[in-house]
């Protein structure tokens, strides 16, 4: 049997345009980039990179993870501000669950300000672009490490 580590990588909606619009708020790397720099930054953890524009497809994802994964990131996008549905699926998770933004959501509109993903989540990655991706891998290895 593998003792490969497994990284879920989780994008919600929307993030399918990075690096194509809005570059003065999401940067000009394309998720094709991000995903990259995760596995980049994974070593010899493997990352399942995927995106999606549907609420369920993510709690589908999520509710995989839970068999197949040791750790969990997630961007949920705008569903991160709206969704109860992916905030009860990572509360099924005993793996450690971080969300991450590349925007700092908190200094952006009032809309922006609350998380229904925070609550469920071990931590929390925001303002710091694509580099958040690899600062979010390396989280989440370390709590992986440290739960071994
Ligand atoms: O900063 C982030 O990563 C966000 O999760 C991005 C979401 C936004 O709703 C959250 O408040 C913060 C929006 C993703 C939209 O992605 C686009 C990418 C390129 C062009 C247009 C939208």
């Amino acid at each position: 049997m593998s003792d490969t580590s497994v990284i879920y990588v989780l994008n919600g909606p929307n993030l399918n345009l990075l690096g194509v619009r809005e570059p003065e708020i999401y940067g000009r790397d394309t998720l094709a980039d991000i995903e990259q720099r995760c596995v980049t930054a994974a070593g010899d953890a493997r990352i399942v990179f995927r995106q999606t524009n549907h609420e369920g497809v993510l709690v589908d994802w999520i509710q995989e993870a839970r068999e197949s994964a040791q750790a969990l990131i997630i961007n949920p996008a705008a569903y991160g501000h709206t969704s109860v549905a992916l905030h009860d699926a990572l509360k099924t998770l005993s793996i450690p669950v971080i969300e991450l933004h590349l925007s700092n959501p908190a200094a952006r509109e009032a809309f922006r300000h609350h998380s229904y993903v925070s609550s469920a989540a071990t931590g929390v990655i925001a303002g710091f672009g694509a580099a958040g991706y690899e600062l979010a891998v390396q989280a989440a290895l370390t709590k992986v490490r440290e739960r071994a």
